[in-house]
């Protein structure tokens, strides 16, 4: 028997509470009698980049049903490192999605504008499978606003182009203009999308993403998505004005004013609607939970029902249990709700977390509902929630990847968040969120893709545009808020076109000397989107194994709107660019077109 050169064995000692719930890989990878104790060490890979794990992947022969959720097709299964490695399944799953300047009522609250796709908060959920192309058709119906679509977590490994980040990968969409993007889907598990139209996503732009493949526990039934938000009165244009008048003298946004659970919610006044799940008795429910909040990191929980934690944005993990799980905007995390209580309903409950600096005057309920269960409103009570503005933990990923250490030192950058004033396109000082010292401020007909075809280096300084030129190299960063900023809060920082390596985080100045030993290089947690703790920092890498221009920004809408973003230009000799003469430059042609015509319309924030 070959043994596999890397990783990916399952650790002997998971906590006790997740055992009976863990599938017991070794006997089917090792065969009868299982491995040797010796066999099972976790191996560190030699060094840098995720190796192939063919000798795995020949494994996996079985086929995934309700007790067996490891394994997947011929071939792969849960130990596959699906950063090297996937089913081309050589599907192409179509999707058309319509935006539209409407008006909408989630909670019963009243009705107010928002732009929606298809008609429905939250648009049509994607579906596919793990390897599947996905080519998915937006027509923007707006009359006054351009749009672009981010497949948020869908690493987008050599199509950089379908990014949709406007500005970086792309023009914006012109009112009337329709653009296909095509991507595959090299890893599987849930996510959601959304514009990056400056804050267009909180007035409804956004859908979620459901990416079947296997899993590290099993469960019979697969409830979907599940995403929660926070909901503003006022449109999110308005809202985002608001918010950087409050910047000015060092405030924050304005609270929310409900939670949204799955697109509905009662208002405080008792209008409206709860979501309703129904929960079939003796049998494990996988839900798939979504923060796509503008601005709250948010803590839910299922009365007497604790969650089994399986994967944390795309990345599946150890499974774990717990009570409460803080979701920030942008994470994921995916659960298995066993119903082996009383017949009856339980309260659903999404909490904003007040140590992340969220607030919002609501608070969000659901009903879940044993089948067979009297009508009527739960009468169950919650436990106490934990307060900390944190990552859940332990996030152990399944796929077990070691970040080098010995490099750290001679390659780490810096990157500050501050607030600080610059000279806006009207004249005026304003503050904006910077990272080292500048605010983003992307032009929408002028994207870095752009400039990358033009053999361009002459970036504005406001691309805040960090260049990486070597081809597999570990890429550290520190990101540091330092206390002494105006008002040191949370962020929930996220990068496009990778899951980064969180390796640490602290509170105060990171410190080379003092800090270091605080970092973990084995097996970290990886994920899209992760905190910057209000006044610390937050360390994080990943490899340069994808060329493209990649927004690295916070995930509260106002604050990308406000300038906290940077973009690494990685690899620009190697990215695909489109194809000469094709959609993408009439998408441009279209927006200047646009553009020209409708002068009155400027773009008054960062853009993203
Ligand atoms: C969205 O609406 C368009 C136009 O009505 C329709 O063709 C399309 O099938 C809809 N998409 C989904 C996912 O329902
Ligand atoms: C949406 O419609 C309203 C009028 O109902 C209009 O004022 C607004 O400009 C429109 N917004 C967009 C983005 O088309
Ligand atoms: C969320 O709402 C949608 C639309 O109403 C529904 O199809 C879906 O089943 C709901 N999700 C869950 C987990 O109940
Ligand atoms: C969503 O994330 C934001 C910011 O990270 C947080 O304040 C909010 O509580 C989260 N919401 C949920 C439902 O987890
Ligand atoms: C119900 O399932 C949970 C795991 O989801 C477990 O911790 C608990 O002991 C079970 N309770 C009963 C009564 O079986
Ligand atoms: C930070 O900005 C300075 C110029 O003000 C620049 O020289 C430096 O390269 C920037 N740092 C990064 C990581 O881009
Ligand atoms: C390069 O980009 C700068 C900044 O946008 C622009 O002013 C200049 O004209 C461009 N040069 C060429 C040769 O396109
Ligand atoms: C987008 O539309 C909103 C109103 O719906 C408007 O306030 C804003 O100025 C528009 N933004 C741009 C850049 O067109
Ligand atoms: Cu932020």
């Amino acid at each position: 028997m070959k043994l596999p050169l890397l990783f990916a064995v399952p650790l002997l000692g998971l906590t006790s509470s997740s055992l009976a719930e863990n599938i017991p890989l070794s006997n089917y990878l090792w065969g009868e009698g299982g491995p040797s104790r010796a066999r099972l060490e976790r191996r560190t890979p030699p060094n840098l980049l995720p190796k192939s794990d063919t000798d795995l992947a020949e494994r996996a022969t079985c086929t995934n049903t309700a007790t067996t959720r490891n394994c997947w097709t011929s071939g792969f299964d849960i130990n596959t490192n699906y950063y090297n490695s996937w089913p081309n399944t050589g599907v192409t799953v179509n999707y058309n999605l319509q935006i539209t300047n409407t008006t909408c009522n989630p909670d019963g609250n009243g009705a107010r504008v928002c732009m929606l796709i298809n008609n429905s908060y939250p648009g049509p959920t994607i579906v596919a499978n793990w390897g599947d192309t996905l080519s998915i058709t937006v027509r923007n119906m707006l009359q006054h606003n351009g749009t672009s679509i981010h497949w948020h977590g869908l690493r987008q490994l050599n199509s950089n182009i379908q990014d949709g980040a406007n500005g970086i990968t792309e023009c914006s969409l012109a009112p009337g203009d329709s653009k296909t993007y095509t991507f595959q889907a090299t890893e599987y598990g849930t996510s959601w999308y959304h514009s990056h139209f400056s804050a267009q996503y909180g007035d409804g732009v956004v859908g979620t993403i459901q990416i079947n493949g296997p899993a590290t526990a099993n469960y019979d039934i697969d409830l979907g998505t599940y995403p929660v938000t926070d909901w503003y009165y006022k449109t999110a244009f308005q809202t985002a004005a608001i918010s950087q008048q409050s910047l000015q003298v060092g405030g924050g946004p304005p609270p929310g004013d409900n939670i949204l659970i799955n697109g509905t919610n009662k208002n405080a006044n008792g209008g409206g609607s709860y979501n309703r799940v129904t929960l079939t008795p003796g049998k494990k429910h996988r839900l798939r939970l979504i923060n796509t909040s503008m601005e709250n990191a948010i803590i839910v929980s299922l009365d007497n029902h604790p969650f089994s934690v399986i994967a944390s944005d795309f990345v599946p993990i150890n499974p774990f249990s717990t009570d409460w799980l803080l979701i920030g905007i942008g994470q994921r995390y995916d659960v298995i709700i066993q119903a082996n209580q009383t017949t009856a309903n339980y309260w659903f409950r999404a909490n904003v977390q007040a140590s992340c600096a969220a607030a919002n005057n609501g608070a969000g309920l659901s009903i879940f509902s044993y089948t067979g269960a009297a009508a009527g409103n739960p009468t169950t009570t919650g436990s106490t929630a934990p307060t900390a503005c944190q990552d859940a933990s332990p996030l152990v990923p399944w796929v077990s990847l070691t970040v080098p250490s010995t490099s750290f030192a001679n390659q780490v950058g810096n990157l500050q968040v501050d607030f600080g004033t610059e000279v806006s396109t009207n004249g005026q000082n304003v503050v904006y969120w910077q990272v080292n010292k500048s605010a983003i401020d992307i032009n929408p007909s002028d994207p870095t893709i752009q400039y990358v075809i033009d053999h361009n280096t002459s970036y504005p300084r406001a691309y805040n545009l960090i260049e990486i030129t070597s081809a597999n190299t570990w890429q550290y960063w520190i990101i540091e808020e330092p206390a002494g900023t105006l008002a040191p809060i949370p962020h929930p920082i996220h990068l496009h076109g990778h899951d980064f390596f969180v390796l640490g985080t602290g509170s105060g100045t990171f410190s080379t000397s003092t800090s270091l030993s605080q970092l973990n290089f084995k097996n970290p947690p990886r994920r899209d989107v992760t905190f910057l703790p209000g006044g610390g920092w937050l360390v994080i890498a990943f490899p340069s194994d994808n060329p493209g221009a990649w927004l690295m920004h916070c995930h509260i809408g106002w604050h990308v709107s406000e300038g906290l973003s940077v973009q690494f230009l990685e690899r620009k000799s190697e990215i695909t660019l489109p194809a000469t003469n094709s959609q993408w430059f009439n998408t441009c042609q279209n927006w200047k077109n646009y553009q020209q015509n409708h002068p009155i319309y400027v773009q008054d924030d960062s853009g993203l």
